[in-house]
């Protein structure tokens, strides 16, 4: 039977509809979709395929042509301009979505931006401009985002960002993007301890390498990407769908008492002390 579902729109189990979900009947507010190879749109696909309801929020050049299309894939209607550095286009995003929805059970945040410029280089040549566009975009854009949505949270909401492991230790290149995540993994700290009183749980995915839009023409990033297959214990590249995976489990009940982690989704690369081939 077709219970909530148009005919229009595609099926999440290929005609099977009776298996239950992991996230049937929750709404979840998607950042970050810049094309399909986002992990933003891993996470989306998963979200949908475990009955999640998404909508989506873009920067506004993006929506006409990428973000639309693949919402409509997926029988999203909502689907919002806006650019995380601007307050008032945060609070526009979430009062359309209490219009729309009312509350929200999970809130996702899979965006970063620094200046090309600094991600090559030294890391002391950061000028106190590209470090602070670097840090507002990807690092506190999660505050402002909580904050923002944090009426519309109730206890068994799930917030879920995105870092790297250049948060904890040096990778050539990454420089200030590294700073900026390690400042939003201690952001996810502290928003889980200050939201965990209400329910409201907030964690990270680290994850490995991906080609993404975000990662193209990042100076050495093919050669690296190579390499991390070739090293990493599950001798293989991460992929949005295993992101994907983690998201589900981050999002749903059965991470009900985890809070505040960073969860890496990394083929194990973070556990070598020394990353070779052999052994
Ligand atoms: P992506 O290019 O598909 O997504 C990045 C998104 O950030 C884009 O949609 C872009 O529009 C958005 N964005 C940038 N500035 C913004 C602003 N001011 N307001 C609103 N949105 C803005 O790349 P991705 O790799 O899917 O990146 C998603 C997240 O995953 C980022 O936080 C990134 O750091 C993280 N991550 C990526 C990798 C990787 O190797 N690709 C690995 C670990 C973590
Ligand atoms: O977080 C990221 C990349 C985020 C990113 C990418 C860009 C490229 C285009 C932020 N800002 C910009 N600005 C641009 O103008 N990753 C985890 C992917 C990534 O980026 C690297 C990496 C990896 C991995 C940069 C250097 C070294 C490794």
């Amino acid at each position: 039977m077709l219970v909530g579902r148009t005919a229009a729109e595609p099926s999440r189990y290929g005609g099977q509809e009776e298996r239950v979900g992991q996230l049937d009947g929750k709404k979840g507010l998607i950042f970050g979709v810049a094309n399909d190879h986002s992990i933003a749109w891993g996470i989306a696909r998963a979200l949908h395929a475990e009955g999640a309801t998404l909508g989506f929020s873009s920067i506004e050049s993006l929506i006409d042509r990428r973000v639309r299309p693949l919402a409509d894939s997926i029988g999203a209607t909502f689907v919002e301009p806006c650019d995380v550095q601007s307050d008032d286009q945060i609070r526009h995003v979430m009062g359309r979505w209490r219009e729309e929805h009312g509350g929200l059970d999970i809130l996702v945040h899979a965006l970063a931006f620094a200046r090309r410029e600094d991600l090559e280089g030294a890391f002391v040549d950061t000028s106190r401009d590209g470090f602070a566009l670097a840090l507002d975009v990807s690092a506190y854009s999660l505050v402002a985002l909580v904050r923002e949505a944090r009426e519309l949270l109730h206890p068994g909401s799930a917030v879920l960002t995105l870092s790297y492991y250049g948060a904890e230790k040096v990778v050539g290149n990454y420089n200030v993007m590294g700073v900026a995540k390690a400042a939003l993994e201690a952001s996810v700290r502290y928003l889980a301890a200050d939201l965990g009183p209400d329910g409201i749980r907030v964690n990270a995915i680290s994850a490995g390498p991906i080609r993404t839009l975000a990662a193209a023409g990042i100076a050495g990033f093919k050669k690296m990407h190579g390499a991390f297959a070739d090293v990493a214990p599950l001798r293989r590249n991460v992929t949005t769908e295993d992101v994907g995976g983690a998201a589900v489990f981050l999002c749903s009940e059965l991470s009900g008492a985890i809070t505040g982690e960073v969860l890496y989704v990394d083929a194990g690369f973070n556990i070598l002390g020394v990353p070779t081939t052999e052994g």
